[in-house]
C-alpha cells in the first residue's frame, strides 16, 4: 500500500506482546491446533458475547456455508441472493444445488420476501439470505414463507457479527447461521469463521463433519471436511474480542460524521441506522444518483481512486452476472432490478476503527468537492 492511500478497511490486530504471551503458552503446550484449548475458550467466548446457544469455529467463512448445506441435506433448488459476495453462491455450486436469484430490497440490500413465493418450485428445499453490510433481512418474513413450504433457511452473516434486533442476536434467525472471520471484518481471526446453531446435537454434528465425521478415533459418522480453526488464531481471536466493542464504537463515530456532512449533497443518498437495531457498522454504502449527483459512480469511484481513497463497489458485478451463473434463468436482469441498480450506484465508502478524522474529513471532501 502506497503512503497517504486510505483503504476500504484496515484488519483490527491484537496487542502483539499480549498476543506474544499466548503464543508462549501455545509452544509450551505443543497443541497447535485440533480443538485445543484456544479453539474450546473461542467458541465459548464468542457463544458468551454474541448470545447464541451455540458456535462451530471454521477456518474461513465459505466452509461454514458449504457444509451448512451438507449437514441439513439441501438438495434440489436454492433461493438465494445476487447481491452478496461470490461465496454465497459458490456455496450453493459446491453441493451441486441450483441457485435461484431472487430480487432485493432497496431498503436494506436484503432479499426481498415479498418475490420469495413467486420463485419456488416443487425442487425448492431451502433458503439462503445475506445480511448484506450487516443489515438485517427481514427474518420473521422469510420464516414464515420457510414453515409455509417447509423450507430449510441458512443465513449467510458473513457482515453480521454482532448485530442484533431488539436485544436479541440476529444470529439466532433461521436453522443455521454463519459468519466470516476475514482479516478485513469487523472481527477478524485473520482468515475465519464460524456456524451458529441452536442446539448441542447439531453442534455435535458439525463439529464431526468440520473435522472429517470423526466421532472418535475409530468412528467416522459422516463424509466430513477439513475446516478446523488452529490454536494461534483461535488465540488472536481472543484477544480481538477483548478489543471489538471499542471497535465498533470507532466505527459508530466514523458513520456519524459521513452522514453528517453527506446528508444534504444532492444525489447521494445511504442508510441511517434502523431502530432497535444494534448495527455493527462493518460497511458504509453510498449510492450516487449520476443525473442528481452530475457524476457517474464509476466516474465518483476513480476520482477518489485517484486522490488515493480507496472505496470499493462492493457488489458489484452482481453474482448473477458472473460468468458461471449468467446462464441461469433467474440471473435475467429483468428479474433482478433492484439489485442491478444497487450495483450501479453503490461505492462501500473507507470503514474501520483506525480511520482518522483528518482520514475521514479527505474522503468527504472528494465526494463534496466536485
Ligand atoms: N459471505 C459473504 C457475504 C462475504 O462477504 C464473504 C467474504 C464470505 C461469505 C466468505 O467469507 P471468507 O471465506 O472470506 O471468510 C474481501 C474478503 O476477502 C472477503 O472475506 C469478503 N467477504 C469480501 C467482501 O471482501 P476482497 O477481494 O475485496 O479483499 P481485498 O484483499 O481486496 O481487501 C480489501 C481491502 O482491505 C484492501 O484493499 C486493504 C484491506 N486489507 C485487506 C487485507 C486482506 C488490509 O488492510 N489488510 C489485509 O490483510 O475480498
Amino acid at each position: 500500500m502506497e503512503a497517504n492511500q486510505i483503504t476500504v478497511t484496515s484488519p483490527l490486530l491484537p496487542d502483539l506482546n499480549e498476543f506474544n504471551e499466548l503464543l508462549k503458552e501455545i509452544w509450551d503446550s505443543k497443541w497447535i491446533t485440533n480443538n485445543g484449548s484456544f479453539h474450546r475458550r473461542l467458541e465459548t467466548a464468542l457463544a458468551e458475547y454474541l448470545k447464541v446457544p451455540y458456535v462451530s469455529l471454521f477456518t474461513n467463512g465459505t466452509l461454514p456455508l458449504i457444509t451448512a448445506l451438507q449437514a441439513l441435506r439441501i438438495t434440489g433448488e436454492v433461493i438465494t441472493t445476487p447481491y452478496s459476495f461470490v461465496a454465497t453462491t459458490h456455496s450453493l455450486w459446491w453441493n451441486n444445488i441450483k441457485p435461484v436469484f431472487v430480487d432485493i430490497e432497496w431498503e436494506t440490500g436484503c432479499i426481498d420476501p415479498n418475490k420469495i413465493e413467486a420463485a419456488i418450485t416443487p425442487r425448492t428445499t431451502a433458503i439462503m439470505p445475506v445480511h448484506v453490510y450487516g443489515k438485517p433481512c427481514n427474518v420473521d418474513a422469510i420464516q414464515a414463507i420457510a414453515d409455509k413450504y417447509g423450507l430449510k433457511v441458512i443465513y449467510d452473516a458473513a457482515h453480521a457479527f454482532g448485530v442484533e434486533v431488539n436485544g436479541e442476536s440476529i444470529l439466532n434467525a433461521g436453522d443455521m447461521s454463519t459468519l466470516s472471520f476475514h482479516a478485513t471484518k469487523v472481527y477478524n481471526t485473520i482468515e475465519g469463521g464460524a456456524m451458529v446453531m441452536h442446539d448441542e446435537q447439531t453442534k455435535k454434528r458439525i463439529d464431526y463433519l468440520k473435522n472429517f465425521g470423526f466421532a472418535g478415533e475409530t468412528e467416522v459418522v459422516g463424509p466430513g471436511i477439513n475446516s478446523k480453526m488452529d490454536e494461534i488464531r483461535s488465540a488472536y481471536g481472543l484477544l480481538n474480542l477483548r478489543q471489538v466493542d471499542a471497535a465498533i464504537e470507532a466505527r459508530h463515530q466514523v458513520a456519524i460524521r459521513y452522514r453528517e456532512a453527506l446528508r444534504d449533497v444532492e444525489g447521494i443518498t445511504f442508510w441511517d441506522d434502523l431502530p432497535g437495531v444494534k448495527h455493527n457498522y462493518s460497511y458504509f454504502p453510498i449510492f450516487v444518483d449520476a443525473e442528481k449527483y452530475g457524476m457517474t459512480r464509476d466516474e465518483l469511484y476513480f476520482k477518489m481512486k485517484s486522490q488515493g481513497i480507496l472505496g470499493r463497489r462492493y457488489f458489484y458485478p452482481l453474482i448473477s452476472e458472473f460468468s458461471t451463473y449468467r446462464g441461469l434463468p433467474s440471473a435475467a436482469p429483468e428479474n433482478l432490478p433492484v439489485a442491478h441498480k444497487m450495483a450501479d450506484e453503490v461505492i462501500c465508502l473507507p470503514m474501520h476503527h483506525a480511520l482518522s478524522e483528518e482520514d475521514v474529513e479527505r474522503i468527504i471532501n472528494a465526494i463534496v468537492e466536485k
